[in-house]
């Protein structure tokens, strides 16, 4: 395996990683990940163009760690010790994406560790309470591995100095299409799916997750199938969003993702996994946006949105003072 580093403007690095049939390419802006090839076929979004204009630009997080909380909170607030804490309502009148001033706007300081078999990026960064208005100053480390296995593995750590939520993801978007077409035609696989319902404005409803091995009676489930869904709570949601942006609880913690000439496969510690399949992309006004409905997917794995106003005192995403925070992801791709 080779790496090397070439320098953007405006303080972007590209960091290029060459594994024979499979290149992978992270920046220090966002501790993102930028381009994913298999042979010559992108499978991820935003590849076309790995100049830094297209990162500070584009709306929709491409490749990017987001944090400290992935994704929405209600009405921008939420209770912790008795303390009501008030957030950017970035999404109105939600918090999103940690805010203005999260994870994915920043340069991250990195450094790049070159073993047999796999390289390491390790990204670190540190995010204070006056910046994004949650309690406590926080160290964080992000950590992109790559190995001899076309398996990139994603570890986050962190600590904080107060009380705080720390429920971060990685925004990548997939697409496993020689012609990037689509992702209709892609299927999902696990032992089980169960996907939480949603509000008219993106909110987890806490009703009863919709468990899909009853809805479609097998394994591998079509894109398309849950598209045009006629089950009557899946088609409700469908119809609301145009395609899923929607949490789910996953067999085993593993998902595959597959279509005719490759597989993706998702492993993680965190108990669920957002769907999202790119529905409005049409709302971005540039000449970078080429993108249509359904262009990608993103499974961005996480505790489930908005658990501090859910579950209180009892929400996976408290974390103590001092106290290590660990998690894990990791995304492999097969060619078939
Ligand atoms: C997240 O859930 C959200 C979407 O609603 C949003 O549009 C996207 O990020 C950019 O996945």
């Amino acid at each position: 395996m080779i790496v090397e580093v070439e320098h953007q403007r405006h303080d972007v690095d590209l960091i290029k990683i060459d594994n024979d049939e499979t290149k992978i390419v992270f920046s220090n802006y966002g501790a993102r990940i930028v381009s994913w090839k298999y042979h010559d076929n992108n499978i991820i979004l935003g590849n076309v163009v790995e100049a830094d204009e297209f990162y500070f630009e584009n709306p929709f997080n491409f490749g990017a760690t987001i944090g400290r909380y992935a994704g929405r909170i209600k009405d921008a607030s939420f209770k912790l010790d008795g303390h009501t804490y008030e957030l950017e309502n970035n999404d109105s009148p939600h918090h999103i994406h940690g805010g203005s001033k999260g994870l994915d706007k920043r340069i991250f300081d990195y450094e790049i560790i070159d073993e047999i078999g796999q390289i390491k990026i390790i990204f670190t960064t540190t995010i204070k309470e006056m910046e994004d208005h949650y309690p406590g100053d926080m160290t964080i480390k992000v950590t992109h591995t790559y190995d001899a296995d076309h398996r990139w593995t994603i570890q986050y750590e962190a600590e904080s100095t107060k009380r705080t939520l720390f429920n971060p993801t990685n925004h990548v978007y997939f697409n496993l299409n020689r012609d990037n077409n689509v992702v209709d035609n892609h299927r999902m696989s696990s032992s089980s799916l169960k996907m939480y319902t949603l509000d008219d404005e993106n909110i987890v409803t806490g009703d009863e997750p919709l468990n899909f091995s009853q809805i479609f009676e097998d394994e591998h489930i079509l894109f398309k199938d849950i598209f045009d869904s006629t089950n009557q709570k899946l088609q409700e949601q469908m119809q609301r969003y145009k395609g899923l942006d929607h949490p789910f609880e996953v067999g085993d913690h593993q998902l595959a993702i597959d279509n005719k000439e490759f597989e993706l496969l998702i492993e993680t510690d965190m108990p669920n996994m957002v769907i999202f399949t790119f529905n409005e992309p049409q709302n971005w006004d540039s000449d970078f946006n080429i993108y249509k409905s359904h262009s990608g997917f993103t499974v961005e794995t996480q505790h489930i949105p908005n658990d501090i106003n859910m579950y209180g005192e009892k929400a996976h995403s408290i974390l103590n003072p001092h106290t290590p925070y660990f998690s894990k992801t990791s995304y492999q791709i097969n060619e078939k």
